[in-house]
């Protein structure tokens, strides 16, 4: 650590050591703090439009895993790898999960993807034809084979069923199709895994999501038992939605599996995790942090325009500072300001946590675990490209949305 940075750490800490806070403790948290990384958002990505796929993409998953790699050893908080399936079909998983751990990484959620098909035209789990509906189970189910194999605790399921016109089809009548595929998915878990149940408002289809909300989600998941619980996409809810309060719901229930992190404007646009609205993700983490594990944290993005291990060392960083700024919310006293009725000093106190500088706190956890103080930085300073990008020759693999 320089001179300055140890200054700006020291000021910090002594602030913070004032305000009654453990800053050990944070730390340590902070330390203990994993992300997912998607396999997904290393691979070519684009948008209905069009894709503009740079020099030195990743040609198969192995490859993949070696740019996540990257973004771990300079983050040091990204041991773990989402896959999508078929997107990183293989012969043998097993030789993969190998690669992974002489990265020093892990292979996380395993995602089953029911669209690509052109037999789930009319619907993955909810078509109306018996036959569709039997292979989208037994691709799920080979899902759970495939994460038995590498290792893998969690399924991670995005229906994107749904109708695009009133009177399509019935809704009750595909609920109950839905459930039917999950009970026999759900009874197929080991005991240690989880099936995380997403939803989305819309899109693919645009009149009606059958798991489009939390409570659809939360639905299934209660139907289905213990080990199924809602996953939460930044991306996918109308606007204005509370968010944190969701998280809140879900958590006090234990039903909250885990997050898509990504940020949007407008629709389900994966923009980097914290670009657009940093506040709504530091509430987020403010009621994770008050929980004393977190839950599954993947990354859900696609870089479209931007370097995508750039990209994803920046979201990794910024889910870091999120965190470190919830740690530091004096709970006590909110809790004290809330019972006495204090509107504003109770909000207050989030502001402050959140108008805090915390990074010389982050720098500081990520160069004792061996990683960068400044890891978008060091990612421009350093030298992949001539190591590892500029050695792709082969063709690029697809597998992000419009790629
Ligand atoms: C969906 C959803 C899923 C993701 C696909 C690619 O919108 O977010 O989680 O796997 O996109
Ligand atoms: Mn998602
Ligand atoms: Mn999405």
């Amino acid at each position: 650590m320089s001179d300055t940075s140890r200054t700006d750490y020291d000021r910090l800490v002594e602030r913070l050591a004032a305000r009654g806070l453990d800053v050990g403790a944070i730390e340590q948290r902070l330390a203990d703090h994993r992300i997912e990384t998607p396999s997904w958002g290393y691979a070519n990505a684009g948008t209905r439009f069009g894709s503009y796929p740079p020099a030195g993409l990743p040609s198969d998953p192995f490859e993949k895993f070696d740019d996540a790699a990257e973004v771990h050893r300079l983050t040091g908080s990204a041991p773990l790898v989402a896959i999508h399936i078929p997107w990183d079909q293989l012969d043998d998983y097993t030789a993969l999960k190998q690669h992974a751990a002489s990265l020093g990484l892990e292979i996380g959620t395993v995602n089953p993807n029911l669209f690509g098909d052109q037999r789930y035209k009319l619907g993955s789990l909810v078509n109306t034809d018996a036959a569709i509906r039997r292979l989208a189970t037994d691709h799920v189910l080979e899902c759970i084979e495939i994460a038995r194999q590498v290792g893998s605790t969690g399924i991670s399921l995005w229906l994107p069923d749904g109708t695009n016109y009133a009177g399509q089809d019935s809704f009750v009548a595909r609920r109950r199709r839905l459930h039917e595929c999950l009970a026999e998915v759900y009874a197929a878990l080991d005991d240690e895994m989880e099936l995380l149940v997403e939803y989305k408002l819309y899109e693919p289809a645009f009149y009606a999501t059958d798991l489009a909300d939390w409570g659809s989600s939360l639905l299934t998941c209660q139907k289905l038992g213990p080990k199924a619980k809602v996953l939460v996409d930044l991306g996918h809810h109308a606007q204005g939605v509370n968010i944190e309060q969701i998280v809140a719901f879900l958590d006090d229930e234990d039903r909250l599996g885990g997050f898509h992190f990504n940020n949007r404007k407008y629709g389900d646009d994966d923009l980097i995790v914290g670009s657009v609205n940093p506040f709504e993700l530091f509430l987020i983490y403010t009621e994770l942090a008050a929980a004393p594990k977190l839950p599954r944290l993947t990354i859900d993005q696609a870089h479209v325009i931007e370097s995508k291990i750039e990209g994803m060392v920046l979201s990794v960083v910024n889910l870091q500072e999120a965190f470190a700024k919830a740690l530091l919310v004096d709970r006590v006293a909110l809790a004290e300001r809330q019972a006495a009725g204090d509107v504003l000093g109770a909000h207050e106190l989030l502001l402050d946590a959140f108008r805090t500088d915390v990074r010389p706190l982050t720098a500081k956890v990520r160069e004792e675990k061996g990683a960068a103080a400044d890891p978008v930085a060091a990612f421009r300073d350093g030298d992949w490209w001539e190591r590892v990008g500029s050695r792709r020759t082969a063709a690029a693999t697809t597998g992000g949305l419009g790629a």
